[in-house]
C-alpha cells in the first residue's frame, strides 16, 4: 500500500461530514427556534401514518433506497452579502460533497437576490443524506439610492463570516483531498458558527431602518454578523395532513401550499411554511451602548417531493401555474380551486407521465427480470420490457427548488407592507463569476440518472441486446 492510500483511507467520507453537519444544524436550529422542533415531531408522526397506509409508497421507497433518508431529510436557506462570501461558501460546501445546482433569479419577484442550491449530486450520495442549502446572494447593484448602497457595502466589506479555523480547514481539505476524523469534527463545529443567529446587529438603528425601508431582505442580510440559517425544512410524505395539523400544535401556517396541487402521483415540490418570528435584537449605538429593537427573520417550512419533470413536463407545469395565477388576477375564483382546475390537464398516472415524456424514471430489473437474466439474454424496447414485467420503473425524486414557490416563501416571511419594487434582470454569468464555478444543470443530472439506470438494465439483460435494440432515452 502506498502512502497515498493510507492517507485517503484515513479521510472521513464527505457524505458522513454532510450528515454530521446536517444533524448539528438541526440541533442548533431546534434550540434557536423551538417551533421547528414541534414541526419535526409533527412531520415524523405524519410520515409514520403515510408509510403505514400507503403500501405502494412504502415499497417504492424501499426499492429505491429512499426510505432511510426521509427521516433525516431537510433543506436550509441562507443569504449572503458579498461575492467573496459566496465564493468561500462554495468551497465550504464542497468539503461536504455539496455542489451548486441550478440558478434561480428571484429579482423578477421583487426580491433583490439570485440563488443556487448546494446539494449532493450522485444517487448514492443523495440516498445517504440529501441535505441541501438554498443560498442567495444579495444584489446591492439593484438598490438605486447610492449613499445607501455604499453604506451597506462598507458594512459587508468589514465583516468576516467564517472563523479562522474554518478557513484553515477548508484550505486543508482542498490541499489533502479530504479531512481526517478529528479535522472533520472540528470542521463541523467551526462551519456551524457561520450560520448561528446573532441578536446583536452590526449597525445602528438608523441604518437598519434605511435598509429595511429599501427592502426587508436587505436589512436581514446586511445588519448581522453572518448569514444566519433562516429556516430548516423537513420532508413530509403528506403535506396536506401537516398543513391541517399545524394549528393543532400551536403552529401558524401560511395560507396556501406553494407548487402543484395534491395528486395521486406527486410531481416536483410542494411547500408551506409557518410565519417568521418577531425577535428581539440590539442595535449598536454611536456611544457603544446597545439599543433594543426587533427583527423578523427566521421561520419554519415543510416540503413534499415528487417526481422530477423533463423539460416538456416542466414547460407544462409552468404553463398551468401561469394560467392559474392569471385566472386569480382576473378574479375568476380562489387560488386553490383554480390550481386544481388548471392541473386537471397534467396526467396523473406514472404510465401516462412516462408515455408522454413528462417525467424522469429510474429503471431496474423486476424480480422476474432478474431471474430471467440469469439464464437467457433478452432484448426489446423499454415499452416492451415494461409490459412484459421484466423492467420496473420508479419515480426519480425532484431534488431542486422552484423559483415561483421560493418567491412565495420569501414573500410570506417578509411580512406585509414592505416596499413593492420590481427589479428585473437575471444575471447567471455574474452569479457564476462570484461563485467561482458554473452551476450544474439539474435537468441534465436527472436525464443522466435515468439513462444510467436503463443502461445498467440492458447490460444485465444481455450485452447483445444493448447493441441491437436498446432504445436510447431522449
Ligand atoms: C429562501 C427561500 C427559498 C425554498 O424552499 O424555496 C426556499 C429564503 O427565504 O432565503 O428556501
Ligand atoms: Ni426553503
Amino acid at each position: 500500500m502506498t502512502n497515498d492510500n493510507i492517507q485517503t483511507n484515513a479521510f472521513v467520507a464527505k457524505n458522513d461530514i454532510r450528515a454530521q453537519f446536517s444533524q448539528a444544524m438541526s440541533a442548533m436550529y431546534k434550540e434557536e427556534v423551538p417551533a421547528y422542533g414541534a414541526l419535526m415531531d409533527l412531520v415524523a408522526d405524519v410520515n409514520a401514518v403515510s408509510l403505514e397506509q400507503d403500501k405502494y409508497l412504502h415499497e417504492q421507497l424501499t426499492h429505491t433506497d429512499g426510505l432511510a433518508r426521509i427521516t433525516e431529510e431537510r433543506h436550509g436557506a441562507i443569504r449572503v452579502g458579498t461575492e467573496k462570501e459566496l465564493f468561500t461558501l462554495r468551497r465550504l460546501f464542497a468539503v461536504m460533497g455539496m455542489e451548486p445546482v441550478s440558478y434561480y433569479d428571484l429579482s423578477v419577484a421583487g426580491i433583490p437576490v439570485h440563488s443556487t442550491a448546494f446539494r449532493p449530486v450522485d444517487e448514492a450520495d443523495l440516498n445517504q443524506n440529501p441535505f441541501r442549502i438554498f443560498t442567495s446572494l444579495l444584489r446591492l447593484e439593484l438598490i438605486e439610492d447610492e449613499d445607501l448602497r455604499a453604506a451597506a457595502q462598507e458594512v459587508l466589506d468589514n465583516r468576516e463570516i467564517f472563523t479562522t479555523a474554518a478557513l484553515n480547514l477548508i484550505d486543508r481539505a482542498e490541499a489533502q483531498g479530504g479531512l481526517n476524523a478529528e479535522d472533520a469534527a472540528q470542521f463541523v463545529t467551526e462551519a456551524l458558527e457561520t450560520f448561528r443567529w446573532h441578536s446583536k446587529a452590526n449597525i445602528d438603528r438608523e441604518l437598519y431602518n434605511r435598509l429595511h425601508d429599501e427592502h426587508r431582505l436587505i436589512a436581514d442580510i446586511v445588519s448581522f454578523h453572518g448569514p444566519h440559517i433562516n429556516h430548516l425544512t423537513p420532508r413530509t410524505l403528506d403535506i396536506d395532513a401537516v398543513q391541517v395539523d399545524m394549528p393543532k400544535r400551536g403552529i401558524d401556517p401560511k395560507a396556501v401550499i406553494e407548487g402543484p396541487p395534491q395528486r395521486k402521483c406527486p410531481i416536483l415540490l410542494r411547500q408551506t411554511s409557518f410565519k417568521a418570528l418577531e425577535e428581539k435584537v440590539f442595535f449598536k449605538q454611536a456611544d457603544g451602548s446597545w439599543e433594543e429593537g426587533s427583527h423578523t427573520a427566521r421561520f419554519g417550512e415543510i416540503e413534499q417531493r415528487g417526481i422530477a419533470l423533463t423539460p416538456k413536463g416542466r414547460a407544462l407545469y409552468d404553463e398551468l401555474l401561469d394560467k392559474t395565477r392569471a385566472a386569480v388576477r382576473a378574479g375568476e375564483g380562489a387560488y386553490e380551486d383554480l390550481l386544481v382546475e388548471s392541473f386537471a390537464a397534467f396526467p396523473d398516472s406514472y404510465e401516462e407521465l412516462r408515455a408522454e415524456g413528462l417525467a424522469f424514471f429510474r429503471y431496474s430489473l423486476s424480480e422476474k427480470g432478474a431471474e430471467i437474466a440469469k439464464s437467457v439474454g433478452i432484448s426489446g424496447t423499454v415499452d416492451g420490457l415494461l409490459e412484459a414485467g421484466i423492467l420496473r420503473m420508479d419515480p426519480i425524486v425532484y431534488e431542486d427548488f422552484l423559483p415561483v414557490s421560493a418567491a412565495g416563501i420569501f414573500q410570506s416571511n417578509l411580512g406585509d407592507g414592505g416596499a413593492e419594487v420590481v427589479y428585473s434582470n437575471p444575471s447567471q454569468a455574474a452569479f457564476e463569476t462570484a461563485l467561482g464555478a458554473k452551476v450544474l444543470d439539474e435537468l441534465a443530472l436527472y436525464a443522466k440518472l435515468e439513462q444510467a439506470s436503463l443502461t445498467d438494465c440492458y447490460e444485465r439483460l444481455s450485452a447483445k441486446s444493448l447493441k441491437s435494440e436498446a432504445p436510447v432515452a431522449a
